[in-house]
């Protein structure tokens, strides 16, 4: 077994400024981490010096301001590189978020080699940023969709694997944990099976990448996608990470300056990879103070990070269940599961719940979490979401299931 470092998490929680707000007269309990992240001190001081100090476009000007700007721009992307383990900086393209990865994916290899007829294996539990841009690209090559289902406790059930990958599957897209039922996916075995039929695979890590140590390389996904904020970065600022041959084989979404190598009137040729991604002005602060939220966090661990959200999920379990009515949906605590877990409480709406405890300060996101089809598959057209991170606590958990027990007054009254 691992032996981890011990963290004060409590003392973590006081790098994060929002927690001396009160909310109707109660201090913050933040546990809508997977919709996003609060950010540490160190965070917000990245963007306000990046701002105040050395403000200039990115490989463009050859003055001073210019080349720190453009140096910490790329430190950033080298951060990410070893965050993930890629097999080099190359592999990492800047993007908005998690939803732009997948679409420049969908643009870019997706147009190029997805035909008519051809497959694309998703699963029942995407998130519609993993759904709807393959939708369109369907529609547009005459490619169908297949899903892997899910089992009554929010696995997938690779039962059919095989038959769902057989025929002219060219891409399986997943994501890596749920963000609704918390399920840690069977990634590895996946992309292996379906590397063996010739399938490419791409992870949606936005909920994975934030809470445990992930590495493409022994992962073997040709693409990845993940968003900054919700690992305690900046709004704004993700990835794409891809094979280099992979990105190298795609055509650029979007055209612009920096992203070419020669324009002429009648037409162009790209630059080399990432930058052939990255057209016009980046988000430069935010992708600096991105590189920031990973120091931070590698500086906690990834494995104390996770060994904290399993904590927090096995309290969750603990009080919820104590809870008369609340059923709870994914796996049960004692498998392995993302730091997430969603819920219905009697028959209370579930905004009403999260209504509910906005007035006891505690914030929790109710709603379909952009899954309807998987909500529509546990037969509930809602649910109430609490999900954490490193700055939340035990004593957030109590007061979790305090606000629901007080719900549960108000509306059976
Ligand atoms: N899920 C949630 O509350 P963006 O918005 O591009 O940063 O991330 C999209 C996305 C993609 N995949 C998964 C698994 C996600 O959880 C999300 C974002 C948030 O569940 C906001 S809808």
């Amino acid at each position: 077994m691992k032996t981890l470092a011990p963290v004060d998490f409590a003392a973590i929680r006081k790098q994060f400024p929002i927690f001396d707000r009160k909310i109707h007269g109660h201090p913050l309990v933040y546990l809508d981490s997977t919709a996003t992240t609060q950010k540490p001190v160190a965070v917000l001081d990245a963007l306000e010096r990046y701002y105040r100090t050395y403000n200039a476009n990115i490989h463009r000007g050859v003055y001073v301001i210019g080349e720190e700007a453009t140096q910490a721009y790329e430190d950033a992307r080298g951060k990410v590189a070893k965050f993930l383990n890629a097999a080099s900086h190359r592999e990492i393209v800047f993007t908005r978020g998690t939803t732009e990865s997948v679409n420049l994916v969908a643009h870019g290899w997706g147009r190029k080699f997805v035909h008519q007829g051809d497959v694309i294996l998703l699963t029942e539990m995407e998130h519609h940023s993993n759904l709807v841009p393959w939708q369109l690209l369907a529609q547009d090559r005459g490619a169908t969709l297949r899903f892997i289902p899910i089992d009554g406790h929010g696995r997938l059930d690779l039962t059919d694997l095989d038959r769902l990958l057989a025929g002219p599957v060219k891409l399986v897209s997943l994501a890596h944990v749920s963000n609704v039922l918390g399920t840690i996916n069977p990634v590895a075995e996946i992309i292996r099976r379906a590397h063996a039929s010739g399938a490419r695979v791409m992870l949606d890590a936005a909920q994975s990448v934030p809470h445990m140590p992930v590495d493409v390389r022994a992962l073997g996904c040709d693409f990845l996608a993940l968003s900054g904020h919700k690992m305690l970065g900046p709004t704004g600022i993700g990835v794409l990470y891809g094979k280099r041959e992979a990105l190298e084989s795609m055509d650029p979404f979007m055209g612009g300056g920096e992203m070419i190598r020669e324009v002429r009137l009648e037409g162009s040729t790209w630059n080399e990879v990432p930058f052939k991604f990255e057209a016009g002005t980046m988000n430069i602060a935010d992708t600096i103070a991105f590189g920031v939220a990973i120091d931070y966090l590698e500086g906690i661990g990834m494995a104390n990070v996770e060994a904290h959200g399993r904590e927090l999920v096995e309290e969750t379990f603990r009080v919820l269940g104590s809870i008369p009515g609340v059923t709870i949906y994914g796996p049960p605590a004692s498998e392995p599961r993302g730091a997430i877990v969603s819920f219905t409480v009697d028959d209370i709406h579930a905004h009403d719940v999260a209504a509910a405890l906005d007035r006891e300060g505690v914030a929790v996101r109710a709603g379909h979490h952009c899954a309807m089809p998987l909500h529509a598959k546990l037969g509930i057209a809602a649910s109430t979401r609490a999900s954490f991170h490193v700055y939340n606590v035990p004593d957030d958990i109590q007061k979790l299931g305090d606000g629901i027990r007080k719900a549960k007054q108000l509306f059976h009254r």
